[in-house]
């Protein structure tokens, strides 16, 4: 029976970038985000005789819906579920507080802190099946760092950082593996999300520097998760070569 990677976000950026490494590892996925046309489209782009391609519409902020998609998954599915990659996420608006849209604090932390966990809630019954299973949480660099104006999305990721050290601790007696992934600047739809459509703006974030493609991620984490089964990385953090910390770019 084939193996299933579940991810989160596969709609685009980091989590499209894993459907294809693990698809072509010869995982069988299942792709989870809201726009379903586009996991359709993936799958589409993935299918072969040998990978099974489950596309789930689902948005991680609804517990009920999370709690109900995930269990009315076909048992063979459900049953053969052996990695979680916690990739969805989004950082919005980047104010100082006082200033701050409060509707944009709820959108991270609702995503990026409980739609976490409500996934992990669901799917850990299922990891629990096996021996040496796994979860990637995707932090950040804001997630070790804080930079100006990035006060409540740095809080939700270093709370998916805690949130890593703490799953790690109860679920290492269930042969769990946790690892967190602190990725630096990458070029993908999070900076067109996080200005609101202003393509001018999320194109300046990547401008004089060569920012990490979201298959660089993509790689780190496929070498995370084919690890003999006594090893755990418990944390990378992979940052374009141009940037040193979350607020020292080396631009040309
Ligand atoms: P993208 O915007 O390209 O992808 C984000 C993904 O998250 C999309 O597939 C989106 O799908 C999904 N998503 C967002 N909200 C929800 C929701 N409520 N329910 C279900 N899915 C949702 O960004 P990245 O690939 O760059 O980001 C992936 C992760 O990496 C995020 O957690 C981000 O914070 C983190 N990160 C990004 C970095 C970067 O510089 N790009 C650096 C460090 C970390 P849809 O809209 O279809 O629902
Ligand atoms: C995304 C990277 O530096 O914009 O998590 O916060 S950063």
């Amino acid at each position: 029976m084939k193996k299933y990677v579940f991810i989160t976000g596969a709609s685009s950026g980091f989590g499209e970038a894993c459907a294809h490494i693990f698809a072509k590892n010869g995982f069988s996925l299942v792709l989870v985000a809201r726009r379903v046309d586009k996991l359709e489209q993936l799958k589409v782009s993935l299918q072969n005789d040998t990978v099974n391609i489950h596309c789930l519409e689902l948005d991680i902020r609804n517990e009920k819906e999370v709690i109900q998609s995930i269990n009315s998954l076909p048992e063979i599915i459900k049953n053969n579920i052996h990695i979680l990659i916690n990739n969805a996420g989004l950082a919005v608006g980047r104010s100082s507080i006082e200033n701050a849209v409060t509707d944009d604090w709820e959108r991270m932390i609702d995503t990026n802190i409980k739609g976490l966990l409500y996934v992990s809630k669901a799917i850990i019954p299922f990891l629990k099946l096996h021996e040496s299973t796994q979860i990637v949480n995707i932090s950040s660099i804001a997630g070790k760092e804080v930079y100006p104006g990035g006060n409540v999305y740095c809080a939700t990721k270093h709370a998916v950082d805690a949130l890593s050290k703490a799953m790690r601790i109860d679920l290492v007696s269930h042969g769990i593996k946790v690892t967190n992934i602190a990725p630096g600047a990458a070029e993908t739809e999070f900076s067109l999300v996080r200005f609101k459509g202003d393509v001018q703006t999320a194109n300046s974030v990547y401008d004089g520097f060569e920012a990490l493609l979201a298959n660089d991620v993509a790689e780190a984490i496929w070498f995370v998760t084919s690890r003999p089964a006594h090893v755990t990385i418990n944390d990378i953090t992979i940052m374009p070569t141009a940037q040193a910390s979350a607020t020292i770019l080396y631009k040309k």
